[in-house]
């Protein structure tokens, strides 16, 4: 079927994804959960529809975000740990989807805005545009849930299982190449990370030496 007979069938499914509206609505239900981005858009993303302290922008780094996010996961098993990254930062990283799967943390999920583009250094095609399929390569890790996305009905039901405590979840969706607005989060890594260390660990444990002590 062609994409224009499809999108008469269904308008819904055969939208174009916009990723600023799917990370809205996996943050409208984050509850205390700590979020790890990726750089470039995912963080834009996340910072321009639901900032909050205990978000962890990565400014710049790039293949790490899922790693960052096995280790808060597995040193706060009692916290659900979200990474929303791009398609070129998990391919950077591929390494990680192994670790992970080995580790087995159920509070983590992997969610992947694939664009099959590296918007920020001028949208250059990635792997994923060529037929590279991280979900099969989470699967094949050993990732307890490993999906592709491509339309809103399937959105909804993978957000049962990003904010499920199944995991390791991984949840690549395909969506627009379309850029949006260059929302940028603060841009200092000591304050990114001692406002995210504040507000998940309390100032008596992010900063003993500068609570007076009781005696
Ligand atoms: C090690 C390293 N190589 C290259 C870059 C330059 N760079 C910044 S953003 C980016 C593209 C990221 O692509 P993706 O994760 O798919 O993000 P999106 O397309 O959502 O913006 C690149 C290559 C970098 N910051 N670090
Ligand atoms: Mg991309």
């Amino acid at each position: 079927m062609t994409p224009e007979k499809a999108a008469k069938k269904n308008p819904v499914r055969a939208r174009k994804l916009l990723r600023r509206e799917l990370v809205e609505a996996i943050l409208a239900r984050r509850g205390d959960a700590l979020v790890v981005t990726g750089l470039g858009t995912t963080c834009y993303d996340v910072f321009s529809v639901g900032d909050n302290p205990l978000n962890f922008y990565n400014w710049a780094g790039m293949g790490g975000a899922a790693m960052v996010a096995l280790g808060l996961a597995l040193a706060q098993p009692k916290r659900r740990v979200l990474c929303i990254t791009g398609d070129g930062e998990m391919l950077m990283g591929l390494g990680s989807l192994a670790t992970i799967a080995c580790e087995k943390p159920k509070n983590l999920s992997i969610v992947v805005m694939d664009n099959e583009h590296y918007v920020e250094t001028g949208m250059q095609g990635t792997h994923t545009g060529r037929g590279v399929d991280l979900a099969a390569m989470a699967k094949g890790a050993g990732f307890a849930i490993a999906t592709n996305v491509t339309n809103e009905v399937a959105f909804r039901r993978a957000l049962s299982l990003i904010h499920g405590n199944a995991g390791p979840v991984f949840v690549n969706v395909k969506v627009s190449p379309a850029q949006p607005p260059m929302t940028l989060p603060m841009r200092d890594g000591p304050y990114i990370r001692s406002r995210f260390r504040d507000a998940l660990l309390g100032p008596e444990i992010a900063h003993p030496t500068m609570v007076p002590s009781a005696t």
